[in-house]
């Protein structure tokens, strides 16, 4: 496996940065999580976008334009020559000395790019649908650290995801501070009621992901109502269906939330509807390389 490194592909063994990278010390940094399909890289520019602005909301100075991480990401497909990829990409503060701050850096931020096998959930959780816990963690407040902002410090999501593993289960509900539904630790979350979807607004302590944006946009095409609405427990418990997006998911049916089977419990109409449009859009849209 080749990795891409400020501008070198080397081999996975000599992949390394410093450990005086403000990335390692301080999860200082910025990431993006991108998946391409039959050779071609599934909204490529929306993730760059949403570095940028993760990037920029952090004032962290990314070394490339846009235009030159888009062919550094093309470069690495293909000295991997990978069909159908999962692509970490990756901007640090850089390296820098043993404290907080930014402008001990030297100013030179490290891009390190990954791309390998992807590893989804099994398939047979398409079929039967996903069972998921509301967890006690809530998301991180919009005023503290934004979820809008995809930066290397996770940790918010890693303790719901040792909650919800810790209690059985693979994916966790984690709400707001004012308790309404955010999202998952890594996806977005959707209900169904009467053919209608809801999703929480972005404003609300939920990353803006672009699957999610993917499907309101093959909602409007489909002619299926949808809304970004604050979401309770509650609606999520009576709901006719329930799914969650993100790019490692795709989309995957839930049919029972905090032991509340949802629906008829098996995945609904609407969500199968669009997890079929979804493969679709996937194997035809993209930059291909
Ligand atoms: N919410 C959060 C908090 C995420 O991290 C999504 C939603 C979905 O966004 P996209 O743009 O992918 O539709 C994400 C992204 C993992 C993993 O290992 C998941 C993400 C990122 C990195 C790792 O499960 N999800």
């Amino acid at each position: 496996m080749k990795i891409y490194i400020n501008g070198e592909l080397v081999n996975k063994e000599h992949a390394k940065i410093s450990v005086f990278d403000h990335g390692l010390l301080y999860g200082d940094g910025v990431f993006e999580g991108i998946r391409s399909y039959n050779n071609r890289v599934f909204k490529l520019q929306e993730h760059i976008d949403r570095l940028f602005e993760s990037a920029k909301s952090l004032m962290l100075h990314i070394p490339l334009s846009k235009e030159e991480l888009i062919a550094a990401v093309i470069k690495t497909l293909r000295a991997n020559a990978l069909k159908d990829a999962y692509i970490r990409l990756i901007v640090t503060r850089g390296e820098g000395d043993l404290g907080l701050d930014p402008r001990k850096c030297y100013g030179r931020s490290a891009i390190i790019i990954i791309t390998d096998k992807i590893a989804l959930y099994p398939q047979e959780l398409y079929k039967r649908g996903m069972a998921i816990i509301t967890v006690p963690t809530v998301r991180n407040l919009p005023e503290a650290v934004n979820p809008q902002i995809k930066s290397l410090n996770y940790l918010n999501n890693i303790l719901a995801k040792i909650e919800a593993v810790n209690c059985g289960y693979e994916e966790a509900i984690m709400l707001d501070s004012l308790g309404y539904v955010a999202e998952c630790t890594g996806d977005n979350i959707f209900t169904v009621r009467k053919n209608h979807l809801y999703t929480p607004p972005q404003c609300m302590g939920t990353l803006r992901g672009i699957t999610r944006d993917a499907v309101l946009e093959l909602a409007k095409k489909m002619k299926i109502g949808a809304h970004e609405h604050v979401i309770t427990r509650h609606e999520v418990y009576i709901s006719d269906e329930c799914f969650l997006t993100g790019t490692a998911a795709e989309i995957i049916p839930v049919v029972k939330v905090d032991g509340r089977v949802i629906g008829d419990g098996k995945p609904g109409v609407v969500t199968r509807k669009l997890l079929n449009e979804f493969r679709k859009l996937t194997q035809k849209d993209g930059v291909k390389y």
